[in-house]
């Protein structure tokens, strides 16, 4: 037998896959399941592909090539999330057209790919810079604003001096832009938004019924951030009329409020300052547009604030609260106004603290502040109550309304970027917009030649691309382009049918194929492309346009692989691992068993030479165990290795424990080697075991054996209970006291069977023979004593 040489195996199966086709999905068939397995799409970056990021693709592939050899219909495919940022950000730096850039970054990614073993069905790509694909992206926002979800309005939008565009609030990171790493600052911008926030209650409920990780589904909790709670009302003193609506969950405490905050851009902020505030008040607001949502409501941050010089009226008590604007209350959440309670909450506590405000304490408690739920006390007629008691009573005694909010925000969709879909939308002479639809799209992308950003869009350079004339009117574009998740929130439908022209999706293939039955991806989209997506699978399924009210029926994330110095892989700390050089010296099949060997799946774990090493030797293992695959007849422990195996891998895999798999595959390996001979049916079996995992070697060998086809074709093994009886139990069998041999038999095998194995043995010869067998103890489970002479 040859050894074992990757640099010859790979390549030739990898042209052998392609020529004959083996990855090209099947036209789904009645009597059959489906599966939909998807990997997150990645932008095609320069840089290519690191070990890192094929971890989450070998997970993907793997699952689809069990799929296919359970007998399932698989749809496997991938694409290129080609717009957005980093194209252009590159473009930017280079001078290069992201049009090019993109096209070489593609090339690249798909021969990493194709020499990791991926089978992904090519017939099905996307790229969503395509005009074919964003012609689609623009129909999407004609949905929208058909429905009333789409609309334009003046907002204080994140903006990022660097990249020189607004960001959504899921973009800012700890107050940095989450491309860059920039600051983000406050700006006020006419702009685009998705209303999300329709959505909120079904996007919170339906998350119940999904089989994802249980912290994606807080995360999003979180994000949507439902509060239950009360609007109550204070008017200003001397101010006919004049209300401020604060919003709070602890009405309880309102004998408890001592002074009110409003959120430094509240529209009544300009009313009710007093004359000699004005200066300080102004120069506050000012201040605050510097800062990001999450710089001002850090918890730990020093509290700062301006008194305006105008009083609130208690609605119960009367009494005269000073009315002051501080940037930890946030214009866009509640009603952007609190009442401060310092002894029950923590940062009124410290912003009174801060200024020296009264604290006064209505809540049965040992110590303040306190913040948990007690029983009134101060609190007039409700002392005595329980919080939950007084909530509703002191909200209705204050003529306030109970209410419920949310932290989601609608979906800010424009971006002053030119590598994106345009907006399928014109401007008349006075401002009003015209939607684009039909014949019309695609409004296709110009040849910009300047992408330097100048803080608009650089297509509002463009004069001639810009001006349109329409049924003798004249128009302008709209010169934004759309938010990059909005063409990653719907390109899933895209693939069963990826060139249908009729429509966004063909109907008929998405019916056969989705919800997507698995999805891996990266956890780091928990709110942002994951909440996109549900969001418009929500809008096509009221629209009657799709059947299913959710996109991805299961989610796994893959972990990171840290460099082998434990550190995340970055350039720059010179850790990276190019699988290009992992598979010219060891091979895609070691790579690619290894990724999922190091640890669990959804894990951290570290890149480790040795570990690699070890991998390879086992591959090679198996190639050995082929000399072995001669006998006629299958001897117990071979049938109980084997069985044993295929079980173990089939349930670790359904559970994506890869890493177990693999040590079951080593374990049977080492088991099967340990025979004289094994019969090529068990060789076979452990092949397509370990095909999904090792692909080429396996089919090299499956080949060599006069296998038909290619392994991915053929069918799973499936166990013989026979041999999986509460598995085996293997025996000592003492002679005259010493241990001269030993045999396995099943678990509930009884004295005879036993003896019997011990009569076939092939050193029974040796130790007993012809003697006689005076005494005999059997220990059950445990050994055998025999007294022989
Ligand atoms: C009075 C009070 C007393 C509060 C108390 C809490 C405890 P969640 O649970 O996150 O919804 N708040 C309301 N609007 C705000 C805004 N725009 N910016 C910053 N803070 C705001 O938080 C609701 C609570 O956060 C509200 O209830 C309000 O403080 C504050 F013992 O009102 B509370």
């Amino acid at each position: 037998m040859s050894s074992y040489d990757h640099s010859q195996i790979e390549p030739a199966w990898q042209a052998r896959w392609e020529k004959e086709g083996a990855f090209r999905t099947p036209t789904p068939s009645a009597n059959k399941p489906k599966a939909y397995v998807l990997n997150m799409f990645p932008y095609p970056s320069g840089s290519g592909l690191h070990v890192g990021h094929l971890l989450g693709y070998t997970g993907s592939d793997l699952l689809a090539r069990v799929a296919r050899m359970q007998g399932k219909d698989v749809l496997y495919p991938m694409g290129w999330d080609a717009f957005g940022l980093p194209a252009e950000n590159y473009a930017i730096k280079t001078g290069v057209h992201p049009g090019i850039t993109t096209v070489d970054a593609v090339r690249e990614f798909k021969r990493q790919f194709r020499q990791a073993g991926m089978s992904f069905d090519w017939e099905k790509e996307i790229n969503t810079s395509q005009p074919e694909y964003y012609k689609w992206t623009q129909w999407f926002f004609t949905l929208m604003y058909k429905r009333d979800l789409a609309y334009r309005k003046q907002a204080m939008v994140n903006w990022c001096e660097h990249c020189q565009t607004v960001l959504a609030n899921e973009q800012v990171v700890g107050g940095e832009c989450e491309r860059c790493g920039n600051k983000v600052i406050q700006r006020s911008m006419k702009q685009w938004y998705f209303k999300i926030t329709d959505y909120a209650d079904r996007l919170l409920e339906d998350l119940e019924e999904l089989d994802w990780p249980e912290k994606i589904k807080a995360m999003q909790r979180n994000w949507i951030g439902k509060s239950k709670g009360a609007k109550l009302f204070f008017e200003v003193e001397g101010q006919a009329g004049v209300q401020i609506e604060v919003f709070t969950t602890r009405p309880d405490t309102l004998y408890g409020a001592t002074y009110i905050v409003v959120a430094p851009e509240h529209s009544l902020v300009a009313g009710i300052t007093a004359p000699e505030h004005l200066e300080a008040v102004t120069a506050y607001q000012k201040a605050t547009t510097a800062k990001s949502e999450l710089e001002r409501t850090f918890l730990e941050k020093e509290k700062t604030g301006a008194f305006t010089g105008s009083l609130a009226v208690h609605p119960l008590t009367g009494d005269k609260l000073p009315i002051w604007i501080a940037d930890y209350v946030v214009a866009t959440y509640g009603t952007g106004a609190v009442m401060a309670v310092p002894a029950h909450d923590e940062r009124d506590f410290a912003f009174a603290t801060a200024f020296n405000l009264p604290i006064e304490q209505v809540l049965e408690a040992e110590d303040i502040p306190f913040y948990g739920k007690s029983k009134l006390i101060n609190s007039g007629e409700f002392t005595g109550l329980t919080s939950e008691e007084a909530i509703p009573a002191i909200t209705k005694a204050a003529k306030g309304e109970l209410t419920t909010t949310y932290r989601l925000r609608d979906w800010l969709v424009s971006r002053q970027r030119f590598w994106g879909a345009p907006f399928p939308i014109l401007y008349d002479e006075e401002g009003n917009e015209t939607l684009l639809e039909g014949a019309d799209l695609p409004v296709v992308l110009p040849e910009v030649a300047e992408f330097v950003p100048t803080g608009q869009s650089p297509l509002a350079l463009m004069d001639d691309w810009k001006a349109v004339v329409k049924d003798g009117k004249t128009y302008t574009r709209e010169v934004d382009t759309l938010d990059t998740f909005v063409c990653s929130s719907w390109y899933y439908l895209r693939y069963p049918n990826p060139h249908y022209s009729e429509g966004a999706f063909d109907p008929k293939a998405v019916a056969e194929w989705l919800p997507v039955d698995v999805y891996i991806g990266g956890a780091e989209h928990a709110v942002l492309h994951l909440l996109y997506a549900r969001f418009v699978t929500k809008v096509l399924f009221d629209a009657g346009l799709v059947s299913f009210k959710e996109p991805f029926t299961s989610l796994r994330n893959q972990g990171m692989i840290l460099g082998p110095d434990h550190n995340k892989m970055s350039k720059s700390k010179g850790n990276v691992i190019n699988p290009d050089d992992v598979i010219k010296e060891y091979g895609g099949d070691t790579l690619r068993t290894y990724e999922l060997f190091m640890g669990p799946f959804d894990q951290e774990k570290p890149w480790s030479t040795k570990g690699i090493v070890g991998v390879r030797r086992f591959l090679e293992k198996v190639w050995r165990l082929g000399e072995k695959a001669s006998a006629a007849e299958a001897g117990t422990e071979e049938l109980v290795a084997i069985n044993r195996a295929i079980v173990k891998v089939s349930d670790a895999i359904a559970d994506l424990r890869f890493n177990v798999a693999i040590a079951g595959l080593m374990e049977a390996t080492n088991e099967l080697g340990d025979q004289e001979t094994i019969t090529e049916a068990t060789y076979r079996s452990l092949l397509k075991l370990l095909a999904p995992f090792a692909p080429h070697i396996t089919d090299e060998l499956w080949s060599s054996l006069g296998g038909e086809g290619f392994i991915m074709h053929a069918s799973w093994p499936v166990a013989d209970e026979k041999y999986l009886t509460a598995s085996t139990v293997e025996y000592p069998v003492q002679v005259n006291g010493k241990v001269r041999l030993s045999v396995t038999v099943a678990a509930e095998a009884d004295e005879v069977a036993i003896m019997a194995a011990v009569a076939a043995h092939e050193l029974y010869g040796k130790w007993i023979g012809d003697q006689e067998i005076k005494r005999k103890v059997i220990v059950p489970g445990r050994l055998v004593s025999l007294v022989v002479g």
